[in-house]
């Protein structure tokens, strides 16, 4: 392989632990800590979870280490999309499992969690693992969207494990895949199988968070690696005073992503999805605002900007939900292929007024051509809209140039506008991860393994008080059914873990919105720059905002 010399002298790097899991294997025990219930639908849940609802909290603690010897074979799978740090969950799931007993054993499935149905897996040793020690991405034994949820996939994970001896199995994953780690975790301790399941919280969207899971993995480095390039933009901008930048960011729907990105780099405007929502906002609502700002800082002589778009906005402004829901009625069954057999773009459009109402209509209509074609192009195997492939970047910044022509004709805007437009997604999902991602990450996987050295199962690894240097964080673990309720999915009553969205009430955007009318009109750009690994604490182990933000004492 060849190895650049960052990821030579990343091998070298040795992750912080929780100062508690410092002291040695043989020096970790167990403190119980209250029994726990679920947010929401407790008897539901209860009902769902005979075997493994309602168990304690637990945090390790230094004294002596009481759990049983006992050969463990540990099977890890790495589920859904890329994020950073997730190598080095597996390397501090080894390095315990290891450090306890050599002999025991810990196997790679690949490919997400098709590769326990399908038997596909690797053995780990030290040269595999020191490979990939603080190195980004999932290619360590890659990854995928396999859901494991049905009895007959448990059925086979059960045969699976029966075969290699698994005690137990590690899910690193976000909030669908921790749901089904803990609907398997039930299964398998239903079926008196002695295999043990164990969660750690993965996505860099941010969304797999309460008051027990501070901050879900990733985040930090793919917020860090978005803000560099952002800051780098806004520099650019305001060096060439020409172009607004409209950048869209992921995350899927919720906006957290955005909202680090802009209280890292002080745009002069972000939308949050969350609270387009709440105030029911129309597309020309969020047009106007944008121009609202391009327009004051245009006739000040600043024809240049940034604007940050979180990736699910559209599914937050009402009556675009509505629009895509019509057409999604308009195309079912047998009218995708009436529609496609139309001749042109013209008879299409023809179709498209008589089958939405109004109300829909006068939504489409002020639609760009490209992105009303986008909604007819792009459909996913039910033949629905695909919503996340709109470019809502540039959907936004053509109603805005819309916006901006009638100010000009009403003698009120005097500016120039120019827009280009980005998408950062792929680019912060597989970034060395920080050594807050590092640390964080390797910490989630040591404490895993210490989790099924002490027999639980059905416990996401908990590793909290991040805001603080790693000696002072607090290892343990907390019963996955605890942040479980019961919502409804593809008609269905399903017991879930509850998504995190962007809190209107909570400090991170509490700060944004004291400072965002400033930063509309002022050039007020701030540059993080890239992420540092080496050099002075302050610079290299800084947390997200929102991180510091959400725990201020
Ligand atoms: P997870 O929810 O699996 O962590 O994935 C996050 C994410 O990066 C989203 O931000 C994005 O919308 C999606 O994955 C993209 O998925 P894909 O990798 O399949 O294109």
């Amino acid at each position: 392989m060849n190895l650049s010399p960052l990821q030579k002298a990343r091998y070298e790097y040795v992750p912080k632990l929780p100062g508690m899991l410092r002291a040695g294997i043989s020096e970790i025990c167990v403190k119980d800590g209250e029994a726990t219930a679920s947010v929401a639908d407790q008897d539901k849940i209860k009902a769902l979870f005979p075997n493994t609802y309602g168990k304690n909290e637990i945090t390790f603690m230094k004294g002596q280490n009481t759990s049983a010897a006992k050969k463990q074979v540990v099977g890890v799978i790495l589920s859904g999309g890329q994020a950073p740090g997730g190598h080095n969950v597996i390397c501090g799931l080894y390095d315990a499992l290891k450090a306890t007993d050599k002999s025991n054993v810990l196997l790679g499935f690949k490919g997400g969690p098709s590769g326990l149905i399908d038997d596909d897996f690797v053995e780990f040793d030290d040269a595999f693992i020191d490979a990939y020690r603080n190195t980004g991405g999932f290619d360590i034994i890659g990854s995928g969207r396999t859901k494991l949820e049905t009895e007959d996939q448990f059925k086979i994970v059960t045969e699976v494990a029966k075969k290699h001896g698994l005690t137990a199995i590690v899910i690193i994953g976000g909030d669908d895949s921790n749901t089904n780690a803990a609907v398997l975790a039930e299964y398998m301790a239903a079926n008196n199988t002695g295999v043990q399941v164990i969660g750690c919280p993965k996505t860099i969207d941010g969304d797999l968070k309460n008051e027990d899971i501070e901050a879900s993995f990733g985040f930090d480095t793919a917020t860090k690696t978005y803000s560099e390039l952002i800051g780098n933009i806004e520099r650019d901008a305001n060096s060439a005073k020409k172009y607004w930048h409209f950048i869209k960011v992921m995350g899927r729907s919720a906006s957290h992503v955005a909202l680090e990105c802009a209280l890292e780099t002080q745009p002069n405007i972000c939308l949050i999805g969350e609270e387009v929502a709440a105030k029911k906002m129309s597309l020309s609502q969020i047009a106007s605002q944008i121009a609202d700002s391009v327009e004051k800082r245009g006739n000040a002589g600043n024809n240049f900007g940034v604007a940050i778009i979180p990736e699910g906005i559209v599914e937050f402004v009402p009556e675009f939900s509505k629009l895509i829901a019509e057409i999604n009625e308009l195309l079912a069954g047998a009218n995708t292929e009436k529609f496609n057999a139309l001749p042109d773009w013209d008879a299409k459009y023809k179709f498209i007024e008589e089958g939405l109402t109004k109300e829909s209509m006068s939504v489409f209509a002020i639609l760009p051509q490209l992105i009303q074609q986008q909604l007819f192009l792009e459909r996913d195997p039910h033949g629905n809209v695909q919503v996340s492939l709109i470019e809502s970047e540039k959907l936004l910044s053509a109603l805005v140039k819309d916006e901006l022509e009638k100010r000009k004709k009403a003698g009120t805007y005097k500016g120039k506008f120019g827009a280009l437009h980005h998408f950062f997604g792929y680019e912060g999902r597989c970034a060395f991860p920080s050594n807050f991602d590092a640390d964080y990450c390797y910490s989630l996987g040591y404490n895993a393994f210490m989790l099924i050295q002490y027999g639980y199962t059905g416990y996401l690894s908990k590793v909290s008080n991040l805001s603080k240097p790693a000696e002072d964080w607090v290892a343990g673990g907390m019963p996955i059914t605890k942040m479980m309720n019961i919502e409804r999915r593809n008609g269905e009553d399903k017991p879930v873990i509850r998504k995190a969205l962007v809190e209107l009430d909570g400090e991170p955007f509490k700060y944004f919105a004291a400072n965002r009318d400033k930063w509309a009109v002022e050039t007020a750009f701030t540059y993080p720059g890239a992420i540092q690994y080496y050099g002075p604490s302050e610079v290299c182990d800084l947390t997200t905002r929102t991180l510091a933000l959400e725990h201020m004492a």
